[in-house]
């Protein structure tokens, strides 16, 4: 693919010529006309402005407005798309006008009031003549999906909406919901319009509770409304997909299916089922080629036309049977690609198989791509993530390497953003950024692998919708914030309160330096400048402390009642961090008037909401496809609320080193383990003072494997305390069944303790015993193989006071 953006210089003389008669024109910057009433995005916002997302290729607008009659005249042709024209009766409907709607044969195209012209010049003759009225060319030339959309005045209004096929037509009536506005009148304005990429959507990829059947159908029509055309289905956990991938569907889930089919080509959405049949298929074999195809013929009787295969995250190896018959997987895995691709995709006129390659990232040439990519027959289109799995970047140099190390015309992202499967804890709402403006000129396109909760996702999906569609034009801030009013709706104090929630949940932990809640950030920056000039009023802090506390509630009434749900758990942890520090704030208060009374009274009420925040309240599905509530603790803040607690307690400590709220705190000393380190976990983080960093294992534990503290010299040890997983309030990632051991030279060793399967160990002795080395020992192997996190392991003199 090679086309250029559709700037002015590539408008049509027609339009160029207008433009010269003092029409405005905007192709570089978004369309933003005079407000007039509501912009109606997907399932979201009322009363916006007249801003048309994505962005157009070229757009000339007069300062002069069409009005469009009460009684309107949609003319159409018999073939003219379905679904365009249900939208555009609904949307007339909605913004009070009555609709007759005539075939193109039976149209008067003089009579007066509003006339709209829909369809494809060629499924409509009416439309030559209505854009010669509205001085435009048609659609013809643009790329598929591009259509024309031109307003004029003529005895009554004119609109011509003309597509450059059905999906373009469909496209077209998006356009003019966002010119109405709500209303009935929109600017007499022209839009030549096009995608610059072909493929725009969304992977279900991920692993994890797949979305509901609701949030798919919203999905599409989310997806329709902005202009994505792509939905694969491909749910990890989905286990008629991969574990069972060749049983049918039957009963409900085949009825889900047909629905799902349905609306998504209602909405214009290419439905695509992916098969990961990767985990146990012969290559070569018949039988499994026949059970592919005998699924593949189930989902076409449903409406299918497009077909994948995912071949990641499966065995490297091959089995007997293919080994004897191929030099490498991927040549087994085109053998098997390429039979269905010929013998089932072309046998039926199908879209191109699709797929992703074992080896599905990083630019570099291999064995391995060059075997997929030359042995693949010329039309598969290939996925691949960039330089990593998950990529902060996708740079266009990155991009030509990649297409030549994978001989391909067609290759196209598996974006692993916003994808949460593998930080299940978090929620990404940060803008999709960092994807180079000119990936269009080689690409087909990008899915997006979105989060485990569907209609958080959206704010990303928004962006990609903007990004895919005219790359050049991406602004992802614009876009970004466009998509939270959009799912907030139209009220400013609720629009608001989600940038307050939004903030919070900004960082991306695959790109170094992401923004950490950067607004709660420099408000408690700004709250300790002044607090060490011995103000502690902080009174942005503290309003913004006291909006958080609010978030569950005054979020409720928000657009998207789905975003909402999807994010409550996260809403109402923050309640709780935001109420720890409003507290530990009343603490500072009281210790710069010199109250320690109130200080301790503040301090005092600080615990237990951070063990409220602590509590496992988001459900979980792993690959035993059970669904599980309550199995994650929603981390929300970005580590800000757990930096401020940790400093307030430095405070405290200094004034009042004996305060029994807190936290307890172990002797200097250093750390060592037996336990690989997973990534940059390491293993000095348990005895850094900071609960909010932490050591990770890179695999479960055996027995006898031990995590260490060594102190600076010998002490009376009265107290040990080793606090694991992500919170102390629930179990996760830890040793499970173990003892903590004490002892003087390192050699002979006494139990003092043992686990007791909570997050926390703890041992507290009547008499101290003189020690140097303290140990967690490992008993026996985790229940289900837990790998082990410590935030924290504390060795000392004094325990707590209660
Ligand atoms: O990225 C690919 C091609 N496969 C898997 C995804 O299913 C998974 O969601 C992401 C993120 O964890 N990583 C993968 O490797």
């Amino acid at each position: 693919m090679n086309r250029s953006t559709a700037d002015i210089s590539s408008l049509p003389t027609s339009l160029t010529r207008r433009a010269a008669l003092g029409l405005g024109l905007a192709a570089g910057g978004t369309l933003a006309l005079p407000a007039g009433g509501a912009l109606a995005g997907g399932n979201a916002s009322r009363g916006g402005d007249r801003t048309v997302r994505p962005q157009p290729g070229a757009v000339e607008s007069a300062d002069r407005e069409v009005v469009l009659s009460r009684q309107v005249s949609v003319i159409v042709g018999k073939d003219t798309d379905a679904a365009a024209q249900r939208a555009l009766t609904e949307l007339l409907e909605t913004n009070g006008c009555t609709v007759r709607t005539v075939t193109a044969q039976g149209a008067d195209t003089t009579a007066s009031g509003t006339r709209i012209h829909l369809g494809t010049p060629e499924d409509n003759p009416t439309l030559a003549a209505a854009l010669e009225t509205v001085g435009v060319e048609g659609p013809d030339g643009l790329a598929a999906d591009g259509y024309v959309l031109a307003a004029a005045k003529d005895k009554g209004a004119v609109v011509a909406l003309a597509g450059r096929d059905a999906r373009g037509t469909f496209y077209a009536v998006q356009t003019l919901r966002q010119l109405l506005a709500g209303g009935t009148r929109l600017p007499a304005v022209q839009v030549r319009d096009e995608p610059l990429m072909e493929i725009r959507g969304a992977i279900e990829g991920f692993y994890g509770i797949p979305w509901s059947h609701q949030a798919r159908l919203d999905h599409f029509a989310f997806y329709g409304a902005h202009k994505l055309n792509t939905y694969i289905y491909t749910p990890k956990d989905d286990l008629l997909l991969r574990s069972k991938w060749r049983e049918l569907y039957a009963g409900d889930e085949l009825e889900n299916l047909a629905e799902l089919v349905e609306t998504a080509n209602a909405h214009h959405v290419s439905f695509t089922f992916a098969l990961s049949p990767g985990n146990d298929i012969t290559y070569g074999s018949d039988d499994d080629f026949e059970a592919t195809v005998t699924k593949f013929e189930q989902l076409r009787e449903l409406g299918v036309t497009s077909f994948y295969i995912a071949l990641d995250d499966i065995p490297t190896e091959l089995g007997e049977e293919d080994a004897a018959q191929f030099g490498s997987l991927a040549e087994a895995q085109v053998h098997y690609l390429n039979r269905v691709q010929t013998d089932y995709v072309e046998a039926h006129d199908l879209a191109p198989l699709q797929t992703v390659p074992t080896h599905y990232s990083g630019s570099g040439p291999s064995e391995y791509k060059t075997d997929f990519g030359e042995g693949a027959h010329p039309e598969t289109r290939i996925q691949w993530t960039g330089e990593g799995v998950f990529s902060p970047s996708i740079t266009e140099k990155s991009v030509v390497t990649a297409v030549a190390s994978y001989h391909t015309e067609h290759l196209y992202i598996w974006d692993n953003f916003p994808v949460n499967d593998g930080r299940r804890d978090r929620l990404f709402l940060n803008p999709l950024e960092g994807r180079a403006p000119t990936l269009h000129e080689h690409l087909a396109g990008f899915t997006a692998n979105p989060m485990i909760q569907p209609y958080a996702s959206l704010i990303s999906l928004a962006n990609y919708a903007d990004y895919c569609w005219n790359p050049p034009a991406y602004d992802a801030e614009d876009s970004w914030e466009a998509a939270v009013d959009e799912l907030a709706g139209p009220t400013e104090s609720i629009r608001e309160d989600l940038r307050v929630f939004t903030d919070l949940n900004q960082n991306w932990p695959y790109r170094s330096g992401s923004p950490m809640a950067p607004e709660l950030a420099a408000d408690v920056e700004e709250f300790w400048t002044a607090y060490e000039s011995g103000d502690a009023a902080g009174e942005a802090l503290v309003a913004r402390l006291t909006a958080i506390t609010e978030l569950a509630p005054s979020l409720e009434p928000m657009a998207s009642t789905g975003f909402y749900e999807d994010t409550k758990p996260w809403m109402v942890a923050a309640g709780q961090w935001a109420r720890a520090l409003l507290a530990q704030q009343q603490m500072l208060l009281a210790l710069t008037e010199g109250r320690l009374e109130d200080a301790s009274a503040a301090a005092a009420g600080v615990a237990e909401h951070i063990a409220a925040a602590g509590q496992a309240t988001v459900p979980d599905q792993r690959a035993d496809g059970v669904y599980k509530e309550n199995q994650i603790v929603p981390s929300v803040g970005d580590g800000v609320f757990e930096g401020f607690i940790a400093r307030a307690w430095e405070e405290l400590r200094e004034v009042l080193p004996e305060d029994p709220s807190l936290p307890f705190r172990g002797l200097p000393g250093t750390a060592t383990t037996t336990l690989g380190t997973y990534k940059d976990y390491a293993i000095e983080r348990i005895v850094d003072g900071d609960l909010a960093t932490m050591f990770w294992s890179s695999k479960a534990p055996k027995v006898d494997d031990v995590v260490q503290v060594e102190l600076e010299e010998t002490h009376p040890i009265r107290h040990v305390q080793v606090q694991m997983a992500k919170s102390d309030s629930t179990p996760g990632d830890q040793v499970y069944e173990g003892v903590l051991e004490l002892s003087a030279d390192g050699e002979t060793w006494t139990e003092i303790g043992t686990t007791d399967g909570s997050a926390v160990a703890t041992a507290t002795l009547d008499e101290p015993l003189d020690a140097r080395f303290c140990r967690l020992r490992v008993t026996a192997k985790n229940p289900t193989g837990q790998w082990v996190q410590i935030r924290e392991f504390g060795v000392g003199e004094t325990p707590p006071a209660s």
